[in-house]
């Protein structure tokens, strides 16, 4: 009996400073009802879904930062979406910016939830790897304050049991280390939920600027191979606020290949039903991790955070 977990994954077009939280979940229902016609148990939105990528603007005054923060998942303004998802019987991997009180301070992360068909939350990921610079850098065309307005994240990389499999999740910049997937390939993961907001032009390094739709491909698919599991990455793409964001939005299956794919840089569903069991034969051959893995040769992976060249 194959396992077959049917995905939407819901590339969102580009969002405005002005847009209200309704107006951008009214677009996420919408998104959420096409994949319910075709079949979707699991809808994936991209990372911060809920406002325009607020990090490309210096802003001094917290309470306006606190404007593109959630304070509770669900709210009134995104309970709709919790309503749609029990009532078409749809889970959802949503993004955003949280504002939580913890340990007795506010603390400040960019978040994703797992939900379930019934609506409820099933799993919490927060960014590990926060992109960009802390300081206002007047120089770039667009800042990357993610060092500035979130602080790292606090629950590592969870696996859930969770739409007949084992399931993990990551945001945007994560996709890039390998540590990430495999972290999560050692708790015998089988799908990775990947939301991103990717500019084209990185400003301290503009010869990376044609590669940005390559690079996309190459960790996620890599990412897939070596760790025997569906991937799917979710972009907000096209221009946002005049910053140009890449789509690609797409689903990797555990050969490393891509199954389906966004055409456009706007809102879109790209829909393919996954086997979980199509990774069973990666997880028994070549990455079969306790008979081939040697971690006491790995050790510096841990213990070293730079590079340090050899002396000599
Ligand atoms: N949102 C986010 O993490 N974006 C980064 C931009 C990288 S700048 C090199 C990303 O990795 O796509």
């Amino acid at each position: 009996m194959p396992r077959i977990v049917t995905i939407g994954a819901a590339q969102v077009g580009p969002i405005a400073r002005q847009d209200s939280r309704q107006a951008v979940v009214a677009r996420l229902v919408a998104l959420m009802e096409q994949a319910a016609a075709k079949g979707c148990d699991l809808v994936v939105y991209p990372e911060l879904t809920l406002t325009t990528f607020f990090p490309r603007w210096f802003m001094a005054d917290q309470d306006e930062i606190d404007q593109f923060f959630e304070r509770a998942m669900p709210s009134p303004a995104t309970q709709p979406l919790f309503d749609a998802s029990k009532r078409l019987g749809v889970g959802f991997y949503l993004g955003y910016a949280e504002l939580i009180e913890e340990a007795g301070r506010t603390c400040r992360f960019n978040t994703t939830v797992l939900v379930d068909k019934s609506g409820g939350i099933v799993g919490k990921y927060r960014k590990v790897h926060l992109p960009g610079h802390a300081e206002h850098e007047p120089w770039r065309a667009f800042q990357h304050l993610e060092k500035r307005y979130f602080e790292i994240g606090n629950l590592g990389f969870g696996v859930n049991r969770a739409f007949g499999g084992n399931v993990g999740m990551c945001i945007c910049n994560d996709r890039r280390w390998p540590e990430t997937y495999r972290v999560m390939g050692l708790q015998d993961v089988e799908l990775v939920l990947i939301g991103y907001n990717t500019p084209y032009h990185n400003p301290p390094a503009p010869e990376h600027d044609r590669l940005g739709d390559f690079h996309n491909r190459l960790v996620m698919q890599s990412g897939a191979y070596q760790n025997a599991t569906w991937v799917v990455g979710v972009a907000k793409a096209g221009r946002e606020e005049g910053c140009d964001l890449i789509g690609g939005t797409c689903i990797i299956a555990p050969t490393g290949e891509i199954v389906a794919e966004a055409r456009s840089l706007d809102d879109e569903l790209v829909v393919a039903r996954c086997d979980l069991d199509d990774c069973v034969s990666y997880k028994r051959t070549t990455f079969n991790f306790g008979l081939h893995r040697q971690p006491q040769a790995y050790s510096l992976i841990v213990e070293r955070k730079g590079a340090v060249a050899p002396k000599g």
